[in-house]
């Protein structure tokens, strides 16, 4: 290592002093003009990574869903995952070392993980459409050239694309070309496969108006467009021309405010869906004939996606096993549907795609979706492989059955959820169903719900247990729930500290939308009162 060079070069994105970020469940995240140093300091943290795992890793910038100003940057590892745990703690080390200390700590961080610097470093780099993120990216490219690795500027990318391309790089070409090309060309040959028999079923599964959240995803669709147009015509909306983005749209403004984006010409009983900033999210909705706004979210997209696999391996007769993954945020409703009508299992865990990505890699095939609307499906290596030997072996209808299976294995990014994928795969069953969007829809209702954030000095004094559905500190707040609860019919609440805001999360479910609205409000409230609640004392009305 040229230490020298080092602190030469990280001198020119120097930290500002006293300055301290936490590598969270997105990587780091915060305004865009604090966050020159940190990526020069990933780009040198990608390297070592890199020369560790003999491998290529990816960087990404963006900030996903999170307002326009905002940036952030994310390390991923060999497979497409998201880095591994101890590697988060090296990245925050490292993002907060003070500027003199900083070779220092790259140097400690090359020791304790045991890297060999003489290995070859190779990494691969993608961004979102934010006004900073180009500059951003250039201080990542100048962390990974003065510690000598190589690298692969793919410019503008959505997050899933940037996952797709490293896991292609280190199966050599197995998985798929990587490309941005061999990205497409890879997805669309999967959707036409899938659907080609179900061609004739109607104009009205070929269309589908998208809300780009005024980002990549609009560029990205463009660019798909004439590869599955034979299928699919996709009309787009909020595509960054006009709006700002993740301003009044996008998937997280949709799914949090349960009302449609602005900018979007909807009619009733039209399919439409939004995407978030870096288009890893996806949920849909409809306005029936009386103007009545409906949420599609990602519990519903498991639903849809889980039942139709179901439905294949009957179809196959192969006992491969599903499991539904979901966080405390999954409607009530759709656990109860897919426990008791479906007849799957569901597992609840920690809120964060590392963690349900986590626990979907045990079973054959693991479906899982926050639900936001980000997600995905996971096929086990000796569950694909036996799909395909059957997609040989069977004849007639089971032959078909395992072929489709095959196709929809190829649909998943298995990298990451992708907005994209998942819109492909849920189109692709919906024409081969003949589901329009109201019977998709009806599978079960959803409880009403209501989600709040509440400003407290220190977010870190709630600490939580079972899945976050248990408040543990501070003392009384969960027993002050538990007697807010008991007042309304099929009601929950839960409160934790947001992963990626200053903030506690607050949820509530309950019979009606005003009593969850009342719920969420008095629980608030509790928050606020026994956690440190700061500033204005949270008001009822939304
Ligand atoms: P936090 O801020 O920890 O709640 C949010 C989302 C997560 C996940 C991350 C990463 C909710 C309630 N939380 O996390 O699901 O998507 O952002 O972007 O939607
Ligand atoms: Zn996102």
């Amino acid at each position: 290592m040229d230490l020298d060079a080092i602190r030469e070069y990280s001198a020119l994105h120097a930290k500002p002093s006293g300055l301290v970020l936490q590598y969270g469940t997105a990587g780091f995240r915060t305004k865009a003009e604090h966050l020159d140093h940190v990526m020069f300091r990933m780009g040198l943290l990608a390297v070592l990574r890199s020369k560790q795992t003999k491998s290529t890793i990816g960087v990404m910038v963006t900030a996903s869903h999170n307002p326009e100003e905002d940036n952030g940057v994310k390390l991923v590892d060999p497979l497409g995952e998201m880095l591994a745990p101890s590697w988060e703690e090296h990245a925050t080390c490292l993002a907060n070392a003070e500027e003199h200390e900083m070779p220092r700590v790259l140097m400690d961080i090359s020791v304790k993980a045991a890297v060999n610097l003489h290995q070859d470093a190779f990494v691969v780099i993608g961004r979102d459409t934010r006004p900073s993120s180009e500059k951003l990216s250039q201080s990542v490219i100048d962390g990974v050239t003065v510690l000598g690795g190589q690298f692969h500027d793919y410019g503008l990318l959505t997050t899933p694309q940037l996952h797709y391309m490293v896991y292609c790089r280190n199966t050599s070409g197995q998985y798929g070309k990587a490309t941005i090309e061999g990205y497409y060309e890879k997805l669309s040959k999967a959707f036409m496969e899938l659907t080609k028999q179900a061609f004739c079923s109607g104009d009205e599964y070929r269309s589908l108006k998208v809300d780009c959240a005024n980002g990549i995803g609009a560029l990205k669709l463009r660019e798909m467009e004439h590869y599955i147009s034979q299928g699919l015509s996709v009309q787009l909306f909020n595509d960054g021309t006009k709006g700002k983005l993740n301003h009044l749209c996008g998937a997280d403004f949709v799914k949090s405010h349960q009302k449609p984006p602005q900018g979007m010409e909807m009619k009733s009983n039209e399919r439409c869906c939004s995407f978030d900033g870096d288009a890893d999210r996806i949920v849909y909705y409809y306005l029936d004939v009386d103007g009545h706004f409906h949420l599609i979210d990602g519990d519903k997209i498991a639903t849809l996606i889980s039942s139709f696999l179901k439905e294949l391996l009957l179809e196959i007769g192969e006992s491969l096993n599903i499991g539904v993954v979901q966080t405390a945020y999954a409607n009530g409703s759709s656990t109860r549907y897919l426990e008791e009508v479906m007849k799957v299992s569901v597992y609840c865990t920690k809120t964060g795609v590392k963690h349900l990505h986590h626990k979907a890699q045990e079973f054959d095939i693991g479906v899982y979706f926050e639900a936001n609307g980000h997600g995905t499906v996971l096929f086990s290596k000796a569950a694909e492989t036996k799909i395909k030997q059957l997609a040989k072996e069977l004849e007639d209808k089971k032959r078909e059955a395992a072929k489709m299976l095959e196709n929809v294995i190829d649909l998943f990014n298995q990298a990451a959820g992708d907005a994209i994928s998942d819109m492909l795969v849920i189109e692709a069953i919906l024409i081969l169903k003949g589901l329009t969007v109201q019977q998709w829809d009806a599978l079960y209702t959803d409880l009403p719900n209501r989600q709040l954030k509440v400003k407290v000095a220190d977010r870190q004094v709630i600490s939580t247990t079972d899945a976050e559905r248990q408040v543990v500190t501070p003392p009384g707040l969960q027993e002050a729930i538990n007697d807010l609860v008991k007042k309304y019919k099929l009601s929950r609440a839960f409160v934790r500290p947001s992963g990626t805001e200053d903030i506690v999360r607050v949820y509530a479910e309950a019979d009606s939308q005003e009593n969850a609205d009342s719920l969420a409000h008095a629980v608030s409230l509790a928050v606020f009162q026994l956690a440190g609640g700061v500033g204005e004392t949270p008001q009822p009305g939304f």
